[in-house]
């Protein structure tokens, strides 16, 4: 890796059972193939959002499972600070030259929460700040799919209708950021097969996965 190039920094969005996690898994080992093969790729961290490991993220995992209930401000503070609780080691990472992948960030949290009816503004607000993502890659499946895939409709918020709220705001989200030309937003058809979705997957992240130029921005 060169000297003057930092790692990249990439987020899987989309909904519910839309395969990110399964991506995210698939794509952090074969960049850390690539790594131990001696290759020029650099290390590679993966986080997951909400990191349900953290006092924080024991709230918002016994919310998420219907256990306790919080007001809708509330809750969305929780997943922002959630975030922000990571801000500075993902920050840290990226300058020593590690790839972060993380599944699930703040576009999640804006998305989840202006559905129910938080102004938009509102919502965004506590994002503000965060390092933002070099390329976010946005699972497109229909709900009609995503609910015949395995664990549907266990958690609070996976139900068809919730999930084509949340798919309009994340519509207007990707449309910002591509206006902002802040970090690219692609589109991935997460209907397809797990390979095929893994190979399209590739083809966005491959560019950047020896390092990126410039210093790391801060979400809009
Ligand atoms: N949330 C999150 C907020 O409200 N605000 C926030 O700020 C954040 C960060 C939990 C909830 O929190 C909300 C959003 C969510 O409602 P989570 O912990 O990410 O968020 O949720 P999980 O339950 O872990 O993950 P998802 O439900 O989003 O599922 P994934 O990760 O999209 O899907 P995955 O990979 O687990 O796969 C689901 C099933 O499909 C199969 C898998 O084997 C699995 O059984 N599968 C496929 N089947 C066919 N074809 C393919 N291509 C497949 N890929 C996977
Ligand atoms: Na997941």
């Amino acid at each position: 890796m060169s000297s003057s190039k930092r790692g990249a920094f990439i987020v899987i969005e989309g909904l519910d059972r839309s395969g990110k996690s399964t991506q995210a898994s698939l794509l952090h080992n074969r960049l850390q193939d690539l790594q131990d093969a001696g290759a020029t790729t650099p290390k590679v961290v993966l986080l997951k959002f909400p990191d349900r490991t953290t006092a924080i993220g024991k709230m918002i995992d016994a919310y998420l499972r219907s256990e306790s209930e919080l007001d809708d401000h509330a809750i969305h503070l929780l997943f922002s600070a959630n975030r922000w609780e990571l801000a500075s080691t993902i920050t840290a990472h990226l300058a020593q030259g590690t790839i972060v992948l993380a599944d699930r960030y703040a576009f999640s949290g804006i998305a989840f929460s202006a559905r129910k009816g938080l102004p938009y503004e509102w919502c965004r607000a506590p994002e503000v700040g965060l390092p933002a993502p070099d390329l976010t890659l946005f699972f497109n499946i229909s709900p009609e799919v995503a609910a015949a895939r395995g664990g549907y409709g266990l958690e609070r918020y996976e139900k068809e209708e919730v999930q084509k709220g949340v798919r309009q705001v994340f519509d207007k989200i990707g449309r910002a950021v591509q206006e902002e030309g802040e970090g690219k937003w692609v589109e991935i058809d997460a209907g397809k097969n797990k390979e095929e979705v893994a190979e399209e997957l590739w083809k966005a992240v491959e560019p950047l996965a020896s390092g990126v130029k410039g210093s790391v921005s801060k979400l809009w």
